[in-house]
């Protein structure tokens, strides 16, 4: 019986579709003659915890200060209103606190830890004799059931290597260095890309050979010290090399996404991004990946593949921008094979895009494109060297809707130096455009680390505190100095929502 290796995406995650890292990283190991399996235990948590278990639960415990409890944090404060232990707010307060340690073993209140007790996953490890195992950290929200998850695993299984990867563990990978005590959770990170490093771990733990030069591994605690290779030296994939992602093991009818009974999985046809230059950039933090793309042609027999082994009907590609050349040679391929699919991708206000090129990935199955769009001021755009000019937004808008695709606009307000006049322009193009648009994601800007204006705060007019930011924060507290403030941005939300109800109302009642 060979080495073998499992894979987990803990809680809390999306649930709409099954997140690519783990299947991506399975199918390499497979590729590559390991054994490898993943497991889902975000879905399986999901409906664990009564709605009113934390605003029950908020008296009296040490831990409670740590989550946001108020009527002010509740409302707007907080990105993405979520309010339990697994919110942004809850895990960068609890990290930087004496009760961590308590915290992930408390029976009583970590509801992870109690439904890790009753998953199953402890047998299962046990069952499987499994000799890797892996834990995907893609956001803050799932950094202290993962911790957790860690912690209970080192304990009653201690011959297991823990490994722990992903977004988040890349984006916080000094602070986790700094707080080294964090490796009593696990025996190694891998930081950035992570299919040669994981392959490579399975290969040398398979044959008991030292890990400790692996690039972008880093290993700790058992030995005392902790070993940092060069980080990167292989991290960027070629993704010609990539196979197809294994879904094997995940729920797939289980995921929102496949509510109609139709199977919706997640791809990638390219890593980095070929524009890389938004100085807010939330997607891809310092240091940026190179821009790859996969080959056209293994697109679409990817596509080909996803549909015939799990009946895929819709793919959401999760390629930080979407290229025009990209969009039009997947299409051509696409068609060119006679694959029938649904997707939905990410995209620039590229100039490269038009009608023509639209109307091909209409054909070829692309139903809905959102754009960054963030702001209808030209000056604001440029300043954040977004690349998005007001007309030609205005044009590729059109052209997207024309064509029968649906528009999604990312939008953001309160963006570094921008005034009320100019988040104005914003709103009235939202409007003027309503038509053309079928959803606003309508953001209040919160300045996130580890990009340009991160980096150079006067230069986009923002102030914050760099001492009193926490290690392991997301949402970093600033000030725009010439710009508008959270009221202000809170207030053109405001009366967008209320302008593009009042326009529907005439609509339906005909007026106009
Ligand atoms: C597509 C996407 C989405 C989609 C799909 C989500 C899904 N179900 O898959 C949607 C739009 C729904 C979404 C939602 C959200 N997302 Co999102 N999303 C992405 C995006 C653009 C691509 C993710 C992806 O598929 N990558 C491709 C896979 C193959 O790469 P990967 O996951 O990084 O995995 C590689 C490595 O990280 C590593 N690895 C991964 N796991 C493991 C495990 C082990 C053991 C090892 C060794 C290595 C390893 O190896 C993998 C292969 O190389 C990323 C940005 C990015 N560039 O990655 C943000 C990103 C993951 N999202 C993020 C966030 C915050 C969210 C939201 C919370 C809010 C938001 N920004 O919209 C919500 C989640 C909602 C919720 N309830 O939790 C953050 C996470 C922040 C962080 N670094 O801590 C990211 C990084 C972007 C960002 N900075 O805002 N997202
Ligand atoms: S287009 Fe998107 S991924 Fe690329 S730099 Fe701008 S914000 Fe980042």
């Amino acid at each position: 019986m060979g080495f073998k290796t499992l894979l987990s995406i803990p809680p809390d995650y999306d649930h709409n579709f099954p997140p690519l890292g783990t299947p991506a990283l399975s199918a390499y190991l497979k590729k590559n003659g390991m054994a490898c399996a993943q497991t889902d235990l975000n879905i399986a948590y999901r409906g664990f915890i009564p709605d009113n278990f934390f605003s029950d639960k908020l008296e009296g415990r040490c831990y409670s200060a740590f989550l946001p409890r108020d009527e002010s944090s509740r409302s707007g404060q907080l990105p993405y209103g979520n309010h339990t232990n697994s919110s942004f707010y809850f895990c960068e307060r609890l990290l930087s606190s004496e009760y961590l340690w308590r915290y992930l073993e408390d029976r009583d209140e970590n509801t992870f830890y109690k439904f890790y007790e009753t998953s199953g996953i402890l047998d299962r490890l046990k069952k499987d004799d499994i000799g890797l195992f892996g834990i995907s950290v893609i956001s803050p929200t799932q950094a202290i059931a993962s911790l957790t998850l860690g912690l209970l695993i080192k304990k009653h299984l201690p011959h297991i290597h823990v490994t722990i990867g992903g977004q988040w563990v890349t984006l916080y990978r000094d602070a986790i260095l700094e707080k080294k005590e964090l490796f009593r959770c696990f025996d190694s990170m891998i930081v950035f890309e992570g299919e040669s490093a994981l392959l490579e771990l399975a290969r040398r733990l398979e044959t008991k050979r030292d890990i400790s030069s692996i690039p972008n591994v880093i290993e700790g605690f058992r030995k005392k010290t902790v070993s940092v290779p060069i980080f990167r030296a292989t991290s960027d994939e070629d993704m010609n090399s990539l196979p197809c992602p294994n879904f094997d093991g995940l729920p797939l009818r289980e995921y929102n996404g496949c509510n109609d009974g139709r199977i919706s999985l997640t791809y990638e046809t390219s890593r980095g991004c070929y524009w890389s230059k938004c100085a807010y950039c939330v997607d891809l933090p310092l240091p940026k990946p190179s821009y790859r793309r996969k080959d056209p042609k293994l697109v679409a027999k990817d596509m080909r593949q996803l549909k015939e082994r799990y009946g895929a009907k819709y793919l959401l590609f999760g390629d930080p921008g979407l290229s025009p050349r990209q969009m039009r040679e997947i299409s051509e391929e696409i068609l060119k094979d006679g694959v029938e699919m649904e997707w939905w991708t990410m995209a620039r206000l590229d100039p490269g895009f038009d009608r023509k090129l639209f109307e091909l990935a209409h054909k070829a199955g692309l139903r809905q494109v959102n754009f960054g769009f963030e702001s209808a001021n030209d000056r604001v755009c440029k300043l954040l060297d977004k690349g998005n000019y007001r007309d030609r937004s205005s044009r590729i808008i059109k052209d997207c809707a024309l064509s029968g695709i649906k528009v999604d606009l990312q939008t953001m307000i309160g963006l570094p130096d921008e005034n009320f006049q100019d988040g104005l322009d914003t709103v009235d193009f939202l409007v003027s455009h309503k038509e053309f648009i079928d959803n606003t994601t309508f953001n209040t800007y919160y300045l996130t680390p580890f990009n340009f204006v991160h980096q150079n705060p006067e230069k986009y007019g923002i102030e914050y505190d760099k001492d009193k930011s926490l290690p392991f924060g997301f949402f970093i507290p600033f000030k725009n100095k010439r710009g508008m403030d959270k009221d202000q941005a809170e207030l053109l939300q405001k009366i967008y929502h209320s302008m593009v109800s009042a326009k529907t109302r005439r609509e339906t009642a005909g007026i106009c």
